[in-house]
């Protein structure tokens, strides 16, 4: 994706998942925006998007973090939100072990308390160490640590995939943790 593309991914990360008020959006309980709302609402705002782009940007972007709902006419981000939306995620049986990307200066406090989701709904896990390390080096060098997702299912805890095959869960106790 070119620099215009990901400038508008950008944009559209931050108003369809933490900060849509900030451009006079509103969302859905689902999180969906209108598409024709959201073109005039940035446009207004000073960056206009051509909608050619808007699809563009949803069809091609690396981790599909948006999706058009069946008519075209409303689009979303497909996880990572702060403001409360109900994605309608089904519970999911995870893979025996998942991965988690961070780096050295988080690494006490989350052997001691344990993921915790912070600002967003909830801890994102990746499928393979791969992905892992790319999430733990948006922040420095990346340490990847296992998570004993098998064990924490059959203990009943909750896991949920995105669309987009990001693997979620409410928190992760320090004790399903081991450092790769
Ligand atoms: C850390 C991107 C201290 C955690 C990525 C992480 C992902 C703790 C940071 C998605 C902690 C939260 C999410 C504890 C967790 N003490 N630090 N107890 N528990 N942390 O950005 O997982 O490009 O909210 O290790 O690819 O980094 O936006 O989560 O470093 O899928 O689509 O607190 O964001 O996707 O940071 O990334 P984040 P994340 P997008």
């Amino acid at each position: 994706m070119d620099r215009r593309l990901v400038t508008i991914s950008k944009y559209l990360s931050k108003h369809l998942r933490h900060a849509p008020q900030e451009i006079g959006l509103t969302l859905d309980d689902e999180g969906w925006a209108s598409v024709d709302a959201l073109l005039e609402a940035s446009a207004r705002r000073g960056f206009p998007i051509a909608y050619d782009d808007l699809v563009e940007v949803v069809e091609t972007n690396d981790k599909r973090r948006f999706a058009f709902d069946a008519t075209g006419d409303r689009l979303r981000a497909v996880q990572g939100h702060s403001i409360e939306v109900d994605l309608g995620l089904e519970r999911r049986e995870p893979p025996e072990t998942l991965y988690h990307g961070t780096v050295e200066r988080f690494l006490a406090s989350i052997l001691g308390q344990g993921l915790v989701r912070g600002r967003r709904h909830h801890v994102h896990l990746s499928k393979d160490v791969e992905t892992a390390r790319k999430v733990g080096g948006r922040r420095g060098r990346p340490v990847i640590l296992a998570v004993d997702a098998g064990r924490m299912h059959r203990d009943g805890r909750a896991f949920f995939l995105s669309e987009n095959g990001v693997w979620l869960a409410d928190a992760v106790p320090p004790e399903y943790l081991s450092r790769l």
